[in-house]
């Protein structure tokens, strides 16, 4: 299941960079975004992940996020995030570096005990002041309509993720730039690479020289630019990937 080739690229590797979209998150019962069940399959993008729709209607957005937070409380990391764990600690004891860039904003990776981790698109667990952009977390302020507001100014609370139409965290984007640029090897892993500008990560690194490993059970608008696409979910790839690493 796993190229040969593709091993021996991995063992010389100096740098990995790894990006982790919803399908990572999927083996441990976390509904992807674009898989037929997905969360936007029942729900419109721009209703709920952009200001506009907050605007609209914030405590609908406000429940969707403390469901998906109930969600994510509720379930555990999977072999695909232990295997990156494992992974960071097979590449850096070589003195090589790893950096794992995820989509996600349900922290699993920390949970499985990632460190290193760049969250491109926020996380589910902090609230965000609209006006001060303070982060809090658990405290619950509510303003007349019962909606949270900021301890410090009264601002909106919204949560502290990256809607459609805004901009990512200026010092995340450019680590993740700069992990793309550097990396031996980039894996894009259970993401659907329809999400700009997270998707040009993996073609920035193509440009720097980096081969491209794709695991994903279904092809994306990545596939026919990955060097190995390996047609498998990511809670099966990459136990087999370390293992096999490991015993070289
Ligand atoms: C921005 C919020 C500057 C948190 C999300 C260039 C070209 C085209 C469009 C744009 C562009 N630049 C900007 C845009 C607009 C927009 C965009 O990309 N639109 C797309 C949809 C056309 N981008 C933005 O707005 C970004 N901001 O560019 O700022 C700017 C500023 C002002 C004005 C303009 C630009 C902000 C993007 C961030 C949006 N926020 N989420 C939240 O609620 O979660 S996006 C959302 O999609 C999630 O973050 C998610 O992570 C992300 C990507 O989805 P995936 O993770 O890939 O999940 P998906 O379901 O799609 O795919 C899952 C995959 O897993 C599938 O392929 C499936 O086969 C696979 N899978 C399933 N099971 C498994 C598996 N794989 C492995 N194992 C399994 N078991
Ligand atoms: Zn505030």
């Amino acid at each position: 299941m796993i190229p040969a080739d593709a091993l021996t690229r991995l063992k010389s590797a100096r740098s990995i960079a790894v990006l982790t979209g919803a399908g990572v998150s999927a083996e441990s019962g976390v509904a992807t975004f674009r898989d037929p069940d997905g969360i936007w399959a029942r729900f419109s993008p721009t209703e709920l992940a952009s200001m506009d729709g907050f605007m609209a209607n914030p405590q609908r957005v406000l429940d969707w996020y403390a469901h998906r937070r109930a969600v994510v409380d509720a379930v555990e990391p999977n072999a695909g995030h232990t295997a990156l764990v494992a992974l960071e600690r097979w590449i850096t004891q070589r003195d090589g570096t790893f950096t794992l860039i995820t989509q996600n904003v349900d922290r699993l990776h920390q949970r499985a005990g990632s460190r290193n981790v760049l969250e491109v698109h926020g996380n589910l667990v902090e609230d965000r002041c609209s006006v001060c952009e303070e982060i809090h977390k658990g405290e619950q302020q509510l303003d007349a309509a019962g909606l949270p507001v900021c301890t410090t100014c009264g601002g909106r609370l919204r949560p502290n993720v990256v809607w459609f139409g805004e901009d990512l965290p200026r010092d995340v984007w450019d680590a993740s730039e700069r992990a793309a640029r550097d990396a031996d090897v980039f894996m894009s892993i259970g993401t659907s690479s329809v999400v700009w500008p997270a998707a040009g990560l993996a073609h920035t690194a193509r440009s720097r020289g980096a081969a491209i490993i794709e695991v994903n059970p279904t092809s994306t608008d990545l596939t026919p630019d990955v060097t190995w696409h390996i047609p498998a979910p990511s809670g099966t790839a990459l136990p087999l990937i370390v293992a096999a690493l490991e015993a070289a």
